[in-house]
């Protein structure tokens, strides 16, 4: 790929009259009908020459849906009103732009593949907004012939589809001090979510720009107000790297880091740098504040743990849990999800009486290599409280393990990679909550 690109193709022309610098939507089209109305709409005109896309606030639900006309046509598509599944913000009240996360509704979804609108977030300084016109990938270091890329430039390169989990390196933290009664799947364990990611392999940009032999570490940064970067062994790169470019077959969200963004299967999320501009190959780790003072972690001896990087096996159990109850004694269906950073998760057992036996659960569809896999588990309840728990096993032989062995190993300073056993306390009346709370 040369610095020379060519035009951009003629499908993104429509969304340019959309497109507005530096101004709120309603400056802008105040501007441009001051300015005579003379901006580019594109070939197919505003959207609001079309058919309107409807709102929430169209939805009328009739008595009965076989005597009314149903609802016109939409450009995009809205969920049943009777659908609530929604991102927790973890600080609703933070600063514009300040660092945040927000949590994927676990308790809420099936399956495995997590919706892009409701993909968990973090950012460490917001969402950066990119015109991908302007934006260009610039590799080079320890290369024979640094080059950049435009968006389109990627788009010619050979691509794969793959299904990767993301999970922020923090996630389940609140496993470690016990985390509160009222803890749900979604405000322990929502920062992980599961997408199908198409992109450039790294392997495919490395023999363009043609590696330096002694080059082992490359950096990758962002252009977001972070700058965040991170540093990545060569070898992570060559064996399954992306830069992915579309999410659940669609460009990924600014979210997730539009125009492009690194996905390293199975490793800590912090590291999967979006909204990618930079990658400076070089021959020893570039020790970035994200992985000196952040991401790592002390342990009982007083040594850090540095470089972290796979997200050991781990399961957490759906449904039921806290906000998802049970109506009454009888049958119900155990569902939850599996993943590993290190492989395929192989079994996931089950129990109800809080760890002295298991059963083994069914896994739903396939189980992939640094993806989630559902598992179902068919159980009788009794009315009687219970403990629920369920415990992953992955392809290296690797066993989830349960709290008290993780604490022990990590001590009282760590923050990162828990993957503890999570149990639920069943109650009687069918309410669950989280069954480790310390106080
Ligand atoms: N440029 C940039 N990349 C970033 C971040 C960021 O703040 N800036 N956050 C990182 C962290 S800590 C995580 S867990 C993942 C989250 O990815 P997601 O928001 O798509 O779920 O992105 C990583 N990549
Ligand atoms: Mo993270």
């Amino acid at each position: 790929m040369s610095d020379e690109h060519g035009p951009e193709p003629a499908r993104n022309e429509s969304e340019q009259s959309e497109v507005h610098r530096g101004l709120s939507r309603r400056g802008f089209l105040a501007s441009a009908a001051a300015a005579g109305g003379a901006y580019f709409l594109g070939r197919f005109g505003p959207a609001s020459a079309q058919t309107p896309t409807i709102s929430e606030d169209d939805i009328v639900v009739p008595d009965d849906p076989t005597k009314t006309l149903g609802m016109s046509l939409s450009q995009r598509g809205l969920r049943s009103p009777f659908v609530h599944v929604q991102r927790q913000i973890n600080d609703p009240n933070a600063p514009l732009g300040a660092a945040g996360w927000t949590f994927s509704p676990l308790q809420d979804l099936e399956g495995t593949i997590t919706p892009a609108d409701l993909h968990f977030e973090r950012h460490h300084s917001g969402v950066a907004m990119i015109d991908p016109a302007e934006h260009r990938l610039v590799v080079h270091g320890m290369v024979q012939q640094p080059k950049q890329y435009t968006l389109w430039d990627l788009e010619r390169m050979p691509q794969e589809s793959h299904i990767y989990f993301v999970e922020c390196s923090g996630n389940s933290l609140a496993g470690y001090p016990g985390g509160d009664a009222d803890s749900t799947a979604q405000s322990i364990h929502g920062l992980v979510s599961t997408s199908e990611w198409v992109g450039v392999p790294m392997r495919h940009i490395v023999e363009d720009v043609g590696l330096d032999p002694a080059s082992t570490w490359a950096l990758f940064e962002g252009s977001d107000a972070a700058v965040m970067t991170r540093s990545v062994p060569v070898e992570k790169l060559m064996e399954d790297a992306l830069i992915a470019l579309y999410q659940n077959g669609e460009p990924i969200r600014p979210a997730q880091g539009y125009p492009m963004r690194l996905i390293l299967p199975g490793w800590e999320g912090n590291m999967q740098i979006k909204w990618l501009r930079r990658i400076e190959f070089g021959d020893a780790p570039f020790y970035t504040k994200e992985e000196t003072r952040h991401y790592t972690d002390r342990l009982p001896d007083g040594r850090s743990r540095q470089f972290t990087y796979a997200m050991e096996a781990k399961s957490v159990i759906t449904r039921p849990s806290p906000g998802q109850g049970l109506a009454g004694a009888g049958r119900w269906t155990i569902s939850g999800i599996a993943w590993s950073g290190r492989g395929r998760i192989e079994r996931v057992e089950v129990s109800t009486d809080g760890g002295s036996t298991w059963e083994d659960a069914a896994l739903l569809g396939e189980s992939r290599t640094r993806s989630t896999v559902r598992f179902h588990h068919p159980w009788e309840w009794d009315g009687e409280e219970a403990m629920l728990m369920s415990r992953a096993t992955d392809d290296t032989g690797y066993v989830q393990p349960t709290r008290e062995a993780l604490l022990e190993v990590r001590g009282p300073d760590y923050t990162y990679h828990y993957n503890g056993i999570q149990s639920w306390r069943l109650h009687p009346d069918g309410t669950l909550s989280n069954g480790y709370v310390d106080a």
